[in-house]
């Protein structure tokens, strides 16, 4: 069975034994420490704690892949888009999500690991990747919820990430959250249009659809921040700005409003406005399902991991000839 949960990145030693550090090594601490403090960014050639190095690691290549596994849902409904001018804008996001992975990888391997390594530790079920891509996308409806809720909470999540204190990721980040905003567009845009237009039908199919990801996609942002062991950490360093609750709680205010604006109905009777708090409660979430999921057991892990191995194998000759033109070329360029 494929499993996303033996990821070794980021963890402290399993004794929980700290190593020695020289005096040298303390002072560069120290002033590392002074700088997150002071709001600094850190670029690629500073000096920066090994356990600080390996957090970065472990989400921005778990970010690249699931922004690669993220084509999946989505590139299955190319050929099957209801209209031509659908079929443009969801090649269009497809891609962007296979260049927001590349530029994660890129901004991960100034970490010192290469895309090999990453790719390896995702085809064999070590690395994580979004709980969400695990979930299928049974009608055309999916992909405009998937754009509205699932592209919304990944902006939710990571405009803050352009603050990051890590510049390479914080500058990725950018250029994904300008993208991103198109993304939720067109999603919500496509869903208006059956909700306004559309058959009884259609209508339904919506309706059917937000039932379907509205849970996973509040999901999303994490476990509770009382259960997420590497919050406090990430937090302290400025690699995580807004909790994972807080996230949650203004994604789940703002998508309130704009499914009254579309006219569904999000599928939690608990959900209503609480004066005092000034945001809306919500009902219980089923952890048990989101652990399940990120263990490697949704309904569509194997599935998903299958077609990336697949297109890793099936691509090994592009690779081997692209290297070997590259070799030629060498070859020409030094006997000239
Ligand atoms: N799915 O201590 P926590 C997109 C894991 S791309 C799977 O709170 P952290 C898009 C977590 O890794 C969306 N695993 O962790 C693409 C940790 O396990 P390990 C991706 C999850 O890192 C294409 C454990 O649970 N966005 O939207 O402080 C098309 C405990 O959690 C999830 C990003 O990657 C999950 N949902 O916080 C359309 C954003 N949640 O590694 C759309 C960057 C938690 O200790 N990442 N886990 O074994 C982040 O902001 C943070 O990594 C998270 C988790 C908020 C996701």
């Amino acid at each position: 069975m494929y499993t996303q949960a033996m990821d070794t990145m980021g963890k402290e030693p399993a004794d929980g034994q700290k190593p020695v550090r020289s005096a040298d090594e303390m002072r560069l601490q120290e002033r590392f420490d002074a700088r997150i403090d002071a709001g600094d960014f850190i670029e690629a050639k500073d000096w920066m704690p090994e356990h600080y190095r390996k957090t970065l690691l472990r989400q921005i290549s778990q970010h690249a892949h699931s922004e690669i596994v993220g084509m999946l849902p989505e590139g299955n409904w190319i050929t099957r888009a209801p209209t031509l001018k659908r079929k443009a804008i969801l090649l269009a996001k497809v891609q962007d999500e296979g260049g927001h992975g590349l530029y994660l990888y890129a901004a991960a391997e100034t970490l010192g690991s290469s895309r090999d390594q990453m790719l390896d530790a995702l085809h064999t079920g070590k690395a994580k990747y979004s709980s969400i891509f695990n979930y299928p996308t049974l009608t055309w409806a999916d992909i405009g919820t998937i754009g509205w809720l699932v592209d919304g909470a990944a902006i939710m999540n990571q405009v803050p990430i352009c603050r990051c204190s890590y510049a390479p990721y914080a500058r990725a980040m950018i250029r994904i959250c300008r993208e991103e905003s198109f993304h939720q567009r067109q999603g919500y845009g496509s869903l208006l249009t059956m909700m306004q237009h559309g058959t009884p039908e259609q209508k339904a199919m919506v309706q059917d659809a937000v039932d379907r990801w509205w849970w996973p996609s509040i999901m999303m942002f994490g476990p509770p921040d009382d259960q997420s062991p590497n919050s406090a950490q990430s937090m302290r360093w400025g690699i995580k700005r807004v909790s994972n609750d807080e996230l949650r709680q203004k994604f789940v205010d703002a998508a309130v409003e704009q499914a009254k604006v579309l006219g569904v109905t999000l599928p939690d009777p608990e959900l209503k406005w609480n004066d005092e708090r000034q945001a809306h409660d919500f009902g219980a979430i089923d952890w048990s399902e989101f652990w399940r999921v990120i263990g490697g057991d949704g309904p569509c892990n194997r599935e998903r991991l299958g077609a990336r191995v697949k297109a890793w194998e099936d691509g090994a000759w592009v690779r081997e000839a692209a290297l070997a033109h590259a070799g030629k070329h060498q070859t020409m360029k030094e006997a000239a």
